[in-house]
This record gives C-alpha cells, structure tokens and sequence, in this order.
C-alpha cells in the first residue's frame, strides 16, 4: 500500500485529487441550449449577476434604480464595470469572481482591456463549443437546472419535448404552488387543464399531486425544490403547510425524490433592487426537524441561508439519515464562511454531506464559484487528512480519491437512489 506519511505527500496528492476529480452541480440556474434565451453567458450577463448589482448600488447611492433597470443591459455592465472595477478594486468576491472567470479562460492583461474588445473575445466562441470549454475548465461533468413550469419562456420549451444535453438535469421548481397558491398557482393550473379550486378540497389536492407528477415525470426531475422564508414552519395549518402534507411529500415518496428545501430568503427587502433586492433571516430548524422526524420515508436536500444556522443544522443531519445537507448557499458562498461551515460539516458529519453548489445563473460562472471553492477545499481537506496522519492514520491516495468523489458527485448520486 501507497500509504502518505507527509504533510507534503498528502498535499501534492490531495490538490492532485481535486483538480481531477469531476463534480455534479446539484443547483445551478443555468439551461442547455435548448432553452435558448434562458441560458445566460458572456460578460456582460457576468457583469450584470444580481450579486454585482447590488455592489454598484453601494458604490452609487446616487442612482436611481428606475434609471439604472431602463439602462441596456451593455450600458448597465459599463456602469459596473467602471465603479466596481475600474475606480475601485473588485475585492468582493462577485468581483473577483469575474476576474477569475477572465483568466482562466485566458484573457490576458484584464485591467487595461476595452470591454469591447472582451466582448469580441466572448463572441468568437459559438455557444455549444462554449458550454464544452467552460465545464472543462470547471471540471464540471453534469449540473443539475431550476426548471420552472410557470415561466413563461420555460414552459413551452418542456411542451415540446426537447431533446436535453444530458449534462444537464432538471430539478422541478415549485415556489408558486406553496408561496402564491390563491393568486397565481392556481388560476394558472386551471388555465392549463387541472380541475383545482382555492380551496384546498380533496379533488383539488389530487389535481395538485397530478399537475406535479407530470411535471417531475416531463422534465424527469431529480428533485422538487423551493425557497422558503425565515419564517417557514412545519406543521402548519395554512395552504403552504397542506400543499406539503398532503401533495409535495407524498408524490416526492411516489417518484423516489428529495424534496429540496432552502430556506432563509427575505424576498425583496429592498424591491427597487429587483432581483438583487432580497434579504436574509434566521430560519426555525424546528420545521426541518418536525418534516424529517414525521417523514422517515421522504428524502430532503436542506441548504440555509443563514450563517447562524449552521451548526444547528449539523446537529440534526448527526440525528436523521434521510436529511442531505447541501452547499454554501448565496451570501454565504464567501470564502471566510465557506472555511467556517466546511469545517464545521467535516467535523460534525464526516464525509456524508454535498460541500458546494455553485447557483450560477451565468454559465461562465460555474469556472470561479468552483474555482475558489476548490482552492479552499484544498487547504481544508489537508488540515483535516494531516490531522489523521498525527492522530495515527495515514491514508493512501485511492481512499482520498474516493473520499472526494463521495463529496463532489457520489453523495449525492447514493442519495437520489436511496
Ligand atoms: O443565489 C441566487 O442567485 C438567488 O437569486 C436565488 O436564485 C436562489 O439561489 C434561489 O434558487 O432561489
Ligand atoms: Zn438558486
């Protein structure tokens, strides 16, 4: 056996590991070609990222929003290019993350180049070949989508049975069934055939369960998934917590599938931001806690918005097998917390979590939210395997290997075949 017994072997093995180690993106916001418009890329979306926006705003309290969205979207990325980068250095880690996705593509000599000129650099490529390179870069092998049936350009694509890249998975989006039953979900499944009223009789709840069955079975979703609020509670006698009871659960346990939970999104605390207006709040792990304990026979992906939460989530996935802690979600996709609760999972869970997502919605962005992430899965993963050489437990390659897989692709694949 090619056991390592140095801090130097360890690490020249482990970086080794990781930069060749395939990932699964379990939650991105991006599509394959097939949706068209959907499918962000280039840097003027880069730079128009809903992270940056809400930067630019800091830097110009100046300016008015209205003005701002009226803007093309070439004249919005100028604007941000020229206050976040040019007459401030981009330390943010949106900013940098910016930076990162240039280099490594090969862009040479970023400070002094003409936006223009990095536009030509991007248009040279046409967008299949792009999609190769960029999940090369990245090391990425598959990702999974937020398919969502009420968006208005994402529904008629799925209508026609397109034929998906199969890197790309799907993960069915449900916010408005649980979030806006009464004035949108249901006026609108109505509209598309299903017999449901707003009350929530029995036949209504069947067309519910029905209307997501299709759903899972069209897209051939890997999961269900919806963002919740701080203040989401479970039981709960309100439309949301019926819906879940009585539809989301049981048709997850039909089709085998996680039901992704995250949870933690004060929606549009600042609405003249758009999407870049949303908040943060501390959730009530009693919820998690109660849907896990009372449904031994469900699955769920649990990902917090709040750093306060962390540990305590931790503390319960020790408790429950069928809860799948996943990624460093939004705010907290920052490398002093992704250190923090990385660590923390490592020491509390073991090997039995999803490390990361990277919740692109600009498809270059899958090569710096990996990027940086590796990077500090590197010094962690060291200090942790060279604490076990201390303690009297020198791995051997083939186990980190392995090790690695688990976090980067196998956990997640064991989970959904659970
Ligand atoms: O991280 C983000 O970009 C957010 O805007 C949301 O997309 C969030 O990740 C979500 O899926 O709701
Ligand atoms: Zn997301």
């Amino acid at each position: 056996m090619d056991y390592l017994k140095t801090k130097t072997d360890l690490q020249q093995s482990l970086n080794q590991i990781i930069d060749e180690t395939p990932i699964i993106d379990i939650h991105t916001h991006i599509y394959d070609t097939n949706f068209k418009s959907l499918l962000l890329w280039g840097i003027d979306e880069l730079l128009t990222y809903h992270y940056l926006v809400a930067e630019l705003f800091r830097m110009r309290y100046d300016l008015n929003a209205e003005e701002f969205w009226a803007l093309s979207k070439t004249k919005q990325a100028e604007l941000i290019w020229e206050n976040l980068f040019i007459k401030n250095s981009p330390v943010s880690e949106a900013c940098r993350g910016v930076v990162t996705v240039m280099s490594r593509l090969g862009i040479k000599n970023i400070r002094n180049q003409k936006l223009d000129d990095i536009r030509k650099f991007f248009s040279q490529y046409p967008i299949k070949d792009y999609i190769n390179r960029v999940f090369e870069l990245a090391n990425v092998k598959e990702v999974v989508m937020t398919n969502d049936p009420f968006d208005d350009l994402e529904r008629p694509v799925w209508l026609e049975n397109p034929k998906i890249d199969p890197r790309f998975n799907a993960a069915l989006r449900i916010d408005p069934v649980l979030m806006q039953w009464e004035q949108n979900a249901c006026p609108r499944l109505k509209s598309w055939g299903y017999d449901v009223e707003t009350d929530l009789s029995k036949n209504t709840l069947a067309e519910i369960r029905r209307f997501l069955s299709d759903w899972i079975d069209r897209m051939k979703a890997l999961y269900m998934a919806v963002s919740l609020p701080p203040t989401f509670y479970f039981p709960e006698e309100s439309t949301r917590g019926t819906i879940i009871k009585e539809c989301i659960l049981p048709v997850c346990r039909e089709k085998q599938i996680p039901f992704a939970m995250m949870i933690g999104v004060k929606k549009l605390i600042n609405p003249a931001l758009k999407l870049a207006g949303d908040g943060v709040g501390k959730a009530d792990l009693n919820a998690v806690e109660n849907l896990v304990r009372m449904y031994p026979k469900n699955k769920f992906l649990v990902t917090l918005l709040s750093r306060e939460n962390q540990h305590e989530l931790c503390i319960l996935g020790r408790k429950f097998g069928n809860l799948m802690i996943f990624g460093c979600w939004w705010f907290l996709n920052d490398p002093s917390i992704i250190e923090e609760m990385t660590r923390e999972r490592l020491e509390l869970l073991g090997l039995s979590f999803i490390p990361q997502h990277s919740d692109a919605r600009v498809l270059d962005q899958l090569i710096y939210k990996w990027h940086h992430s590796k990077l500090l899965f590197k010094t962690i993963l060291l200090d942790k395997y060279n604490d076990l050489l201390l303690a009297g437990w020198a791995p051997t390659p083939e186990e980190i290997s392995r090790d690695v897989q688990n976090l980067f692709s196998g956990n997640f694949k064991k989970f959904l075949a659970l």
